[in-house]
């Protein structure tokens, strides 16, 4: 078989996937029309265009300002279900999506419009596919936080439907610290528990995340590679770490693809896994990170099976459901 094929027959779990940063241009045009709500660009054309980021921060920008469109139960089901299609036909049996709840709840929309809309695609998406999924409920770490307990707070109905807390946007200057206390109250409801940390942020955020925070996944960690302890300590403990190839290329966290760590990290042994972060913004579906890495650095048909046992076992799903799929 082709490589290709073997990439997407490959069973995968997707563990760090936003689902706002799934929008693709067209979708957001025709729910912009849809909506009546006006975005400042004259085509899906000019939409692709713009998405030339030179940071994180540049990106965010973008990606909020798109998430205006979506208004209704409908639109979030609609985005969702567009997602799972596509992760379906790459071959992903398991997916733990993101959501920023204060990105629609800071412009009026309710926290169950969000929610319920997310929770009808993810039923259609098993009974469709076969894909099962989870909710990971981010907290913006730009924002306070008292409005990170706000947002806990709005979550309280829907608790047993969400599966873990986690923390993403502007990681330079908000470390993992700030949400030391809203942290431990999600883990004190029986939540699991993420964190974005070492993407722009130095290797201490990621040993906060560790240490303060008592995360069960680190999202990206490139730049815990810069400590040698730190690399030590997270192979040790088995700690999962979710890298986003085509994500590091498109807000240079790497230069180029070709200097891409994913092979050395699985040779310091972390626990390496390959997701797609913002999909519509970065250029690809979890199958064309694959491929891109694969190709970049001449990985084996072993190391892209290593890392996609490493997605299904760093995932939430309890263990009888993660031996099915292996
Ligand atoms: C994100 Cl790549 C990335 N980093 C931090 N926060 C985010 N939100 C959506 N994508
Ligand atoms: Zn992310």
């Amino acid at each position: 078989t082709s490589l290709d094929d073997f990439i997407v027959r490959l069973p995968k779990a997707e563990l760090h996937l936003h689902i706002e940063g799934t929008l693709e241009p067209e979708l957001m045009f025709a729910l912009a029309a849809r909506n009546g709500v006006t975005i400042p660009f004259a085509s899906v054309e000019a939409v692709r265009a713009a998405y030339r980021f030179s940071n994180l921060q540049d990106f965010l920008d973008i990606y909020y300002a798109g998430a205006s469109v979506l208004v209704t139960r409908q639109d979030f089901h609609d985005l969702a279900m567009a997602y799972f299609t596509r992760a379906a036909a790459d071959g992903v049996v398991h997916a733990e999506i993101m959501f920023d709840p204060q990105t629609h709840t800071d412009r009026g929309i309710a926290f169950a419009t969000v929610i319920e809309g997310l929770l009808s695609a993810m039923a259609e998406a098993e009974r469709r596919f076969g894909l099962t999924s989870r909710l990971i409920l981010c907290f913006l770490r730009h924002l306070s936080e008292e409005a990170a307990f706000a947002t806990l707070a709005m979550a309280e109905p829907w608790l047993d439907r969400i599966t873990a807390v986690g923390l993403d946007s502007s990681e330079l200057g908000h470390p993992p610290a700030k949400f030391a206390r809203v942290f431990a109250a999600a883990r004190a409801k029986g939540l699991k528990l993420v964190a974005h940390a070492g993407e722009e942020g130095p290797p201490d955020y990621v040993r906060e995340a560790l240490d303060i925070l008592g995360v069960d996944r680190i999202d990206h960690g490139n730049r815990a590679l810069e400590d040698p302890a730190l690399v030590a300590r997270l192979a040790a403990g088995g700690m999962t770490l979710t890298v986003c190839p085509l994500s590091n290329l498109k807000l240079c966290v790497v230069s180029d693809l070709a200097d891409h760590p994913i092979d050395r990290m699985l040779a310091a042994g972390l626990h390496a896994t390959v997701n797609s972060d913002d999909p519509a913004y970065f250029g690809g579906y979890i199958a064309d990170n694959y491929r891109a890495v694969a190709a970049a650095r001449g990985l084996s048909r072993a190391d892209l099976a290593r890392l996609a046992a490493n997605s299904l076992t760093g995932s939430f799903l309890p263990a009888e459901a993660i031996a099915a799929h292996l």
